[in-house]
């Protein structure tokens, strides 16, 4: 049941830094932010040798107009155009694209792709950029140089040669920008395919689909203005303090005003406790903490609907007496099926609705109480919501309760779900959806002059399958690391490697590139921070975060290496080689980007006047139907649902177990083995339970452990050895690091509402390592 002793077959025994030092816990009870992720930051730029252009970097991030957007996570930028919006894991991301350590052809010359297997994913990052084009060489089963043109040919070809294009799948990781997003969807849909599995797959999947069906949107429509004059935030299943930092200043003056913050996460988080603002250097000087939260729940992994269904209950029951528990006039005049709804929560017990919380019915109280005395309230989540699977049916529930109380195309009110990578978001915008709307296929089609394909692609978990069965034989990944991200490792690997040709598009080396196809590619590209100068000089991309706002980032770095290619011209060199007698000017294109934004402005709803309006100091937003109530639903109304509420209680014995980030990582980049927030230094090979559950298993602190997951299908999957840690977590919940948990998550439990892998609920059982148990 070892999976993790071969980096061949299953997974690396370690993905973080050598040597490692002893693992310590010490429950962590400092503030997020302020000195401790400057100390962080600093040790940070000191190891990647950047301390001098970091900081210079660093002040250049995300200001308007003249900066770089910041890779790290998909938060806006300050409205006010504060000059330091910046935080420890921002900087962490940007600095790691900017060490000055290289990989180049003698490093492929002198390690083999099979002993660089063996290293840990730490150490393949660590090598630093990547400067040139490779090709693998079976027989010598080492990368060798390629010219870009050799390069893209072997690409070409491979795409020409397949038998039907569908048997090609194109990759997406959310940081790609809109103009190299817009040429990717286009190459596919030239080539004749909707493969596009994207990062989302796995990530907010849910919430695109929740948000469509309910208001016909599939965004959120709060922005941060609404953020800043809100009465209440609601904030569901995320780790800001690590994950989303600069929603720290967010709720820190949210404190300030006297608004309400209730926080709801098996797990309670640094934001959910107090921060001192990063860039508020007074507050720096003088250690001075504000608190970020006003009421903690605590639900069970998975028991979010219910604790949402209990919140609308009370405030359907407390509307008996109080005429202005809900909004009936927005109701009437704005919602359908809301009757339904209504029933639904009558018919769902106050038993059932604390069982399956996890939560007391006096905890959902108060947080009922506080959602009916707030005029406008905002309920934000992330992927403790999403990657479940009942994740659209809870992503609806949350907008079922917000209509109640008209929350909804006002200030200061709505849905606002917290994005990943800094441009999934716009990826989306820009066509990256492998079930594209038949209005988009027909204006994509008539204004590039192609013939798009009609039938839907296959999204991350699909093209897995279809590589395993060899129905995909063409496998390009335009950043990300698939390997060690999507679910089922070794099934995933054996996928991989069942490819006729892997091409990665990549900044640094990674597991990406050890796992591949028959033959395969590695092609660098130039970073977010760097300089593009194409034939009409320097260009910059445009980029949309997660509350709609898009705007240019422009890169101030010389390349890492003169053989960089930006993606855009990566793409439309794989194209031209693909599709030689294509009549789209794909190197007309690349000479200036605001050929492409043009091309996009007369495709893409919101894009009209792209390139005027992307130059203004903030950029402009993309226009929000349902913020304006315009709802593009069936009924042309915003539609309560209304689902039973799904079983989520463990059965005896078993635990629910939720994957995640630790603080020093970012996805499948790993930074260190600690975790700060969470109090874990020099480990990431443990779980997180409850101490009750621990003393009935007969486990104590730090006693190794064997993981055994169960999936749908009745299969097993396994860990071993893994470190128990008591914590603050309900009873018969679980919670570790991805990506080395993804060797529990089967390829088959995917969500039958989103298609996500259920990447926060696996089912397992924890027991001493040594027994018998773990063979069974
Ligand atoms: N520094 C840094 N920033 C990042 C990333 C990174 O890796 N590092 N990743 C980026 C990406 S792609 C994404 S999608 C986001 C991810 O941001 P998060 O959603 O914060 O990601 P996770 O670390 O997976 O944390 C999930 C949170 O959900 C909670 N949780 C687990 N199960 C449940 C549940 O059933 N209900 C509720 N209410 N909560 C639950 C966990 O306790 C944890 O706090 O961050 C983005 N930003
Ligand atoms: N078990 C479990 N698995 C998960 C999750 C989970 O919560 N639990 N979360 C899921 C989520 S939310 C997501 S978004 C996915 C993430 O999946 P991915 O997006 O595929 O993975 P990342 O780790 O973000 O990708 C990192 C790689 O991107 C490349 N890169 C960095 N910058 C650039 C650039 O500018 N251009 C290009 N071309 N490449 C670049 C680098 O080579 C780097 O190694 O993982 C998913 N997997
Ligand atoms: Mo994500």
């Amino acid at each position: 049941m070892n999976a993790s002793q071969n980096g061949q077959d299953g997974r690396e025994p370690h993905v973080g830094p050598d040597p490692r030092g002893e693992p310590e816990f010490h429950p962590y009870h400092h503030p997020a932010a302020g000195w401790g992720a400057a100390k962080s930051v600093t040790q940070f730029l000191v190891r990647e040798r950047a301390l001098v252009d970091g900081p210079r970097a660093i002040m250049r991030m995300n200001h308007e107009r003249t900066g770089f957007d910041c890779p790290g996570c998909a938060w806006p930028d300050d409205t006010k155009g504060l000059h330091l919006d910046i935080c420890e894991n921002g900087i962490k991301h940007v600095t790691w694209e900017m060490t000055n350590k290289r990989v180049g052809r003698e490093f492929f010359a002198a390690h083999s792709v099979t002993e660089l297997s063996g290293w840990s994913d730490y150490d393949l990052e660590d090598q630093g950029r990547l400067t040139e084009p490779m090709v693998y060489d079976p027989d010598s089963d080492h990368y060798v140089p390629v010219t870009w043109r050799d390069a893209f040919e072997l690409a070409g070809r491979a795409l020409r040669e397949l038998d039907d294009p569908g048997q090609a799948s194109f990759y997406t990781s959310g940081r790609l920008g809109n103009e190299a997003t817009f040429l990717y969807q286009l190459l596919a849909r030239e080539l004749g395919t909707n493969n596009l599995p994207d990062c989302s797959n796995m990530c907010h999947e849910a919430s695109g689909r929740a948000l469509t069906a309910s208001l016909g949107t599939g965004k959120g429509t709060a922005d941060l203005k609404d953020w800043e004059t809100t009465d209440a935030l609601f904030i569901m299943g995320v780790n800001a303090a690590s994950n989303a930092p600069r929603m720290l200043t967010a709720l820190a003056e949210a404190y300030h005003r006297g608004a309400q913050i209730v926080h709801i996460n098996p797990l309670v988080e640094a934001a959910a406790t107090r921060t001192i603002v990063p860039h508020d250097f007074t507050d720096m000087a003088v250690f001075k903490t504000t608190r970020t939260s006003t009421l903690n729940l605590q639900p069970r992994i998975g028991g979010d609907m219910a604790l949402i269904r209990g919140m609308a209950k009370a405030i359907l029951e407390q509307s008996a007496t109080d005429p202005k528990a809900l909004d009936q006039e927005f109701i009437d005049r704005h919602t359908a099926y809301f009757d339904k709804y209504r029933a639904v929560c009558e018919a769902t017990s106050w038993e059932a609705i604390e069982s399956q919380s996890g939560v007391g019915r006096d905890g959902i109280l108060k947080a009922a109480r506080v959602y009916r005395d707030a005029d406008r309230s905002i309920i934000s989540w992330c992927l403790g919501v999403t990657q479940h699977e009942h994740g659209v049916d809870t992503v609806r529930e949350i907008v079922n309760l917000l209509l109640l109380r008209g929350n909804l195309g006002r200030e200061g009110a709505g849905p606002s779900p917290v994005r990943g990578h800094s441009n999934v978001q716009g990826n989306r915008t820009c066509g990256i959806d492998h079930r594209p709307s038949a209005e988009f296929l027909d204006r994509l089609g008539e204004v590039c002059g192609i013939d798009p394909p009609r039938e839907h692609g296959m999204d991350t978990v699909a093209t897995i399958r279809a590589m395993h069965r060899g129905d995909v034989k063409v496998f390009v990944g335009m950043g990300g690391n698939f390997a060690l991200a999507a679910p089922d490792t070794p099934y995933t690997y054996a996928a991989l490697r069942n490819c006729d040709l892997t091409v990665q598009v990549s900044t640094k080396l990674n597991r990406s590139h050890l796992v591949h196809g028959r033959r395969a590619l590695i092609l660098p590209c130039l970073g977010r921070t760097e300089k593009d100068h194409q034939r009409a000089g320097i260009q910059s991309t445009s980029v949309e975060d997660s509350m709609s706002m898009v705007h240019l980032s422009i890169g101030m770095k010389r390349p890492a290496s003169k053989d960089l290619l930006s993606e855009p011209a990566i793409i439309a060199g794989i194209a031209r080689a693909a599709l030689p007698d294509s009549d789209t000017p794909w190197e007309w294109y690349i000479e200036d980007y605001d050929r492409i934004r043009d091309t996009m402005a007369r495709v893409l709803d919101g894009f009209e006047d792209c390139n005027r309006r992307v130059r203004l100091p903030l950029g402009f937003r993309i226009k929000q139907p349902a913020r304006e109530l315009v709802f593009l639903t069936p009924s042309g109304l915003a539609e309560f649902s209304a689902a039973p509420l799904p079983d989520v209680i463990p059965e005896p014995g078993t635990l629910a177990l939720g994957t995640m980030r630790s603080h020093d990582q970012w996805n499948t980049t790993i930074y260190s083995d600690n975790d700060r927030y969470r109090g874990v230094k020099n480990l990431r090979t443990l779980v997180f339970m409850n101490e009750d559950d621990m003393r009935e298993r007969g486990i104590s602190e730090f006693t190794p452990v064997d993981i055994v997951s169960t999936a749908k299908d009745g299969s097993h999957r396994g860990l071993d050895g893994y470190l128990a840690i008591p914590y603050d977590i309900p009873r018969g919940c679980a919670a570790g690091y991805m990506p080395e948990m993804n060797v529990l998550c089967a390829i088959g439990d995917y969500s039958l509402q989103s298609d996500q892998p259920l990447m926060k609920h696996v089912k397992v059982t924890i027991a001493p390592s040594g027994g018998d148990f773990a063979k069974s």
